[in-house]
């Protein structure tokens, strides 16, 4: 397998020398400059590609190249959205960079409660808390029909914090939430997320997997005929928000998917903490019905609660046997060694924020020290396990 490491670009506060440093050779990166719906122009890709090989690292997969969200809808002329996607596949294919990751998430990417949840150690972790996430959807936005998708126990939890909340930490939840949306782009207050959420009225899950099959139709055989590799990121969290479908969530899911289009070039990100905090998942089993399919791994653990809620787990630690994952990863990736294709690339997945972490400002989950031990740890497991396997 492939050691990568996530770096959000020259704004990024953890840099491509310190990167080299944690012993990743891949970069996972994107332009993240480029609005939605944009193309990717060959000589921007150049460019970055060069800075990163400057530092010693090779550009291996871009993270994301983003779905606008009319296709997410079927709103709209659509043509010029599918052209563009082509255009930008085509463009990263003549600069070499094959893997391309994207999502398919509704209105909001990875969702959390709270960043900085204190761990007994004194690190901290993101968290999924679902009475706060109660309190936002039922009493912030007051979403219609909310309130019935809750239990009283949830809902009890949810009027207690909303009644005591001051506007400041009801600011900071809005925040909070909104956070997974990378970079510049749009971040919704309660009205703009109302409106958005207007948009999906009448998107169920037979309409978003129809919209989402026919942007498969639209892209794959483009990305085919370039050798790429396409891969979903799962729903993070794996369940409807704010009743908003999801439809990458569930093992049933990514078989809906790998079939629609089958494709060498139709593919998944296998991410162990967005699939593993759903209880519907069992992670491993799915590692090894998937691994064909498995073009990128994300590896980082969760640590779940009954009512929902639940944390980011140290990477060996949590509810996902990392063990038994990377092991159906390296069966896959020794198949495809024999074969004379790439090897999987893998990157840590969000880390603590840990020792100096503390002191520098990175997106939320990319923290240096944090991910750093992640993937020291990873290591470990893969050498071990690659080591039993050659025996
Ligand atoms: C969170 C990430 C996701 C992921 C996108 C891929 O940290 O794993 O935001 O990059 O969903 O499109």
């Amino acid at each position: 397998m492939e050691e990568t490491w996530r770096w959000f670009g020259p704004a990024d506060n953890v840099r491509l020398d310190e990167i080299r440093q944690t012993g990743a050779t891949g970069v996972v990166t994107a332009l993240h400059e480029i609005p939605y719906g944009e193309i990717w122009p060959v000589s921007a890709i150049e460019e970055r590609q060069k800075l990163i090989a400057e530092a010693g690292l090779v550009w291996s997969v871009v993270e994301s190249l983003p779905i606008h969200e009319a296709i997410k809808i079927n709103e709209g002329p659509l043509d010029r959205y599918f052209d563009n996607y082509r255009a930008s596949l085509r463009n990263l294919a003549a600069c070499g960079v094959r893997t391309i990751c994207y999502n398919f998430m509704p209105v909001l990417d990875w969702t959390r409660t709270n960043l900085s949840f204190r761990l007994p150690n004194g690190a901290s972790a993101l968290r999924f808390d679902a009475p706060l996430y109660a309190a936002f959807d039922c009493l912030m936005l007051q979403r219609p029909g909310a309130e019935a998708e809750q239990n009283d126990e949830v809902m009890a939890a949810a009027r207690a914090w909303h009644d005591s909340a001051s506007e400041s930490d009801k600011a900071q939840l809005l925040a909070t939430i909104m956070a997974g949306l990378p970079g510049a782009f749009d971040r919704y207050d309660l009205p703009g997320l109302r409106r958005m959420l207007e948009r999906y009225r009448g998107v169920d899950v037979a309409t978003l997997r129809a919209n989402y099959t026919r942007f498969l139709k639209e892209v794959v055989p483009t990305a085919e005929e370039h050798g790429l590799r396409l891969c979903v990121h799962p729903d993070d969290p794996p369940r409807p928000l704010l009743g908003l479908p999801r439809i990458v969530s569930s093992a049933d899911d990514l078989a809906f998917i790998v079939n629609a289009v089958p494709s060498p070039a139709n593919g998944i990100t296998f991410c162990t903490g967005s699939l593993g905090a759903g209880p519907q998942n069992d992670v491993p089993a799915m590692a090894r019905r998937f691994a064909r399919h498995v073009h990128f791994a994300h590896l980082r653990n969760t640590s779940r609660e009954a009512d929902g809620s639940f944390y980011e787990a140290d990477h060996l630690g949590g509810d996902t046997d990392m063990i038994a994952v990377i092991d159906a990863l390296l069966e896959e990736d020794s198949r495809r060694r024999a074969e004379g294709a790439a090897p999987i690339p893998f990157r840590p997945d969000h880390g603590h924020v840990l020792l100096s972490d503390a002191a520098r400002k990175t997106h939320p989950g990319y923290t240096l020290i944090g991910r750093m031990k992640g993937l020291a740890e990873l290591r470990g497991v893969i050498a071990a396990l690659s080591r039993r396997r050659a025996a």
